[in-house]
């Protein structure tokens, strides 16, 4: 299987995020996307190709222009976490670059540095890169990419994310075929939902509870999607401490919509922190789990494009990787 990797994402590289009132280190760091393409590059089922290019953010297809605007023109020298949030969402711009930051952003997890916009870029080309393989080849390809994106939405960013990879790739794959995205990372895609709440493209997740759990206002079941998209819209939320048997039983349910809906092409928006032992999850899923739900996707016999989003067991993310990637492979 083919695997793209952004080249420069490691220059995105905050310290520090506010949680649970703490100043505690920055848990999405270069080295989770590093041991992941350590492991595959070593594993003769994949061919990794770093890629080098950039593209302006303003051809993205997917977010509000000015947010886009202010990630290509903040200009700092240390990482940006704003302290004010437009709550009320006026449209008048800020002069403080923090302050403008806060104008879209949802949560205190989610600093800007000098080069986050750079390292977006360089993402933008890896997302159409893949995108244009998986279009020629109908080959299943794996984007090992951060940041993640999942938590972006159409005007607001925030869970680590800036722009959302997966819709990024599913607006391009939309145009020669019907798109779902499947999501599995713990936390529920609340920026995916809000990109294809009024469209068509499906959107599935598996994830845990918003009532104890990031990203807490959104991921309820009850949300179906609204107009042109009422009714592809699927939350499936689960309880803390889920255990495998249970998470495998929803995931057939979420599969069978998806084979329901037949799918050109399927985006696996993959969280890694759905593992046992992910120090932000609490679901009870092995790495021999991880393989069977790979297993189960691959079942569905629909090419895959796999983005990378959550997965913070950083000692265990290259043999989690090569557990859930292998039926693909
Ligand atoms: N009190 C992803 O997995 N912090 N993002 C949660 C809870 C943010 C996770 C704080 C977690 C973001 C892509
Ligand atoms: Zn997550």
């Amino acid at each position: 299987m083919r695997v793209f990797v952004p080249k420069i994402h490691g220059l995105h590289s905050p310290e520090y995020e506010f949680n649970d009132s703490k100043l505690i280190k920055y848990q999405e760091p270069p080295d989770r996307i590093d041991k992941i393409v350590e492991r595959l590059s070593i594993n003769h089922r994949y061919i990794v190709t770093e890629v080098t290019g950039k593209e302006k953010l303003s051809k993205n297809g997917v977010h509000f222009d000015k947010m886009i605007e202010i990630f290509e023109n903040i200009r700092t020298d240390k990482y940006l976490i704003p302290d004010t949030f437009n709550i009320k969402r006026i449209e008048k711009e800020p002069e403080e670059c923090s302050a403008k930051l806060g104008m879209y952003l949802f949560d205190t997890a989610t600093p800007f540095g000098p080069n986050t916009a750079d390292v977006l870029r360089n993402s933008f080309m890896t997302i159409k890169e893949a995108v244009n393989h998986i279009k020629k080849t109908k080959e299943n390809v794996y984007v090992a990419i951060r940041p993640p994106g999942h938590h972006a939405g159409y005007d607001f960013f925030g869970g680590y994310c800036y722009m959302n990879n997966a819709a990024i790739a599913a607006v391009r794959l939309k145009k020669t075929g019907k798109v779902a995205i499947l999501d599995i990372d713990y936390h529920h895609g609340n920026g995916t939902q809000d990109i294809f709440y009024y469209s068509d493209v499906l959107y599935v997740s598996l994830h845990a509870d918003p009532a104890t759990e990031f990203p807490y206002y959104w991921g309820y079941a009850e949300e179906s999607g609204e107009g042109e998209g009422y009714g592809y819209n699927v939350n499936i939320p689960l309880a803390r401490g889920t255990k495998r048997q249970d998470y495998l039983m929803a995931l057939r349910n979420a599969l069978e919509i998806i084979s329901g809906y037949s799918p050109t092409f399927l985006i696996l928006s993959l969280g890694l922190d759905i593992y046992r032992g992910d120090p932000l999850g609490t679901f009870d899923i092995d790495r021999d789990g991880l393989n069977e739900i790979g297993v189960l996707i691959r079942v569905l016999g629909v090419p895959v494009l796999i983005v990378q989003e959550g997965g913070y067991a950083i000692d265990e993310i290259g043999d989690n990787i090569e557990a859930i990637l292998e039926p693909f492979s």
